[in-house]
């Protein structure tokens, strides 16, 4: 009985050896995580086409057949949420940390943690206000307040003097987003008096919060022909509370929105949009190649502007939203 023990137990450790042999990962799981750059990356959420096209172009450029392990965390638009995430990163020793910030302000304290740990911060997307610039390595994201800039300039073009009662609807307050975008539109209400502001509301860039301000002003009877929304998302929800009103978009009411998503180019060409300002989500391959030049030491550009423009009904083709990446 003791033999017949003895070899069960020989075999068992035969067993068990020939299980981890076969296994290499698992004999040095270390070193599988070591051939990876690990990047966390705390995003704003998923509020929107333009957010969602911006983390598929992260996932793809930091994926592990490019070398990259990602961890992504969604903050669901909440900053306090970020920060913990990226507390969470610093205690997984990642190799960077990658934020798209929901608002300008709030972040030294937090980002002096990651320096202190020796983990770089490239920030995309909206920009930070800090007090020391070498908080992070370096900044890529849009010119928010051309994008502006663009919107008020076809205005000025096609809807001249006035009379013109806009319905401003802002983007999440404190984003850069919805300083640059709104900054323009006030600069312009200054310098042409036959444009009226008939109101202004923060639609937090999601299309219901757009749609139920819409909806709540309509009811009201608040008058205005032309809306200024800061984003896409916010604009499908408007067009459907005109809609649901009796309203023709682009016709009883002119509409201006920011980001030029796919859906939104549709709706462009249809009319039902007149000028979408594009907002280009496609950072993926610039931080790529930003954080392979901090892991070899190299100058990094501390501020890299993404290529924009924008499309209107009377210029914008098929053909050209088929081409587009997002
Ligand atoms: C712009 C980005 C904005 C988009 C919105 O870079 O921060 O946030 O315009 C998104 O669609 O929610």
């Amino acid at each position: 009985m003791k033999y017949v023990r003895a070899m069960c137990l020989m075999l068992l450790c035969l067993l068990l050896g020939a299980c981890s042999a076969s296994s290499p990962n698992q004999q040095h799981p270390a070193d599988d995580a070591d051939d990876f750059i690990v990047v966390g990356f705390s995003q704003v959420g998923a509020e929107s086409d333009w957010r969602n096209a911006h983390t598929q172009s992260m996932q793809e450029a930091l994926s592990e057949q490019n070398g990259f392990r990602l961890i992504l965390d969604d903050a669901q638009q909440k900053q306090e949420r970020q920060i913990t995430a990226i507390r969470n990163f610093i205690q997984q020793e990642v190799d960077v940390i990658v934020l798209a910030p929901t608002t300008e302000t709030g972040w030294d304290t937090v980002l002096a943690e990651a320096r202190s740990a020796g983990i770089p911060v490239i920030v995309v997307d909206r920009m930070i206000e800090v007090s020391d610039q070498s908080l992070y390595a370096c900044w890529v994201g849009s010119d928010f307040l051309r994008e502006g800039h663009a919107a008020i300039a076809w205005m000025e073009q096609h809807l001249g003097d006035g009379p013109v009662q806009i319905l401003h609807l802002q983007g999440s307050i404190g984003s850069s987003a919805q300083l640059g975008r709104t900054q323009a539109l006030d600069e312009a209400l200054g310098q042409h008096p036959a444009w009226q502001l008939a109101a202004r509301d923060c639609g937090e860039f999601t299309e219901a919060k757009g749609q139920e301000l819409v909806e709540n002003l309509l009811a009201q009877g608040t008058a205005f022909n032309v809306i200024y929304s800061e984003n896409d998302n916010m604009t499908y929800g408007a067009i459907n509370a005109l809609k649901a009103h009796g309203l023709t978009p682009g016709k009883d009411v002119t509409i201006l929105s920011f980001d030029a998503s796919r859906t939104a180019l549709a709706l462009t060409l249809r009319g039902e949009i007149s000028i979408d300002v594009e907002c280009n989500p496609l950072h993926g391959p610039l931080v790529r190649t930003l954080i392979e030049s901090l892991r070899q030491e190299r100058t990094l550009v501390k501020q890299t502007f993404v290529e924009e423009t924008s499309f209107d009904t009377a210029t914008l083709t098929q053909e050209v939203i088929d081409g587009r990446a997002y």
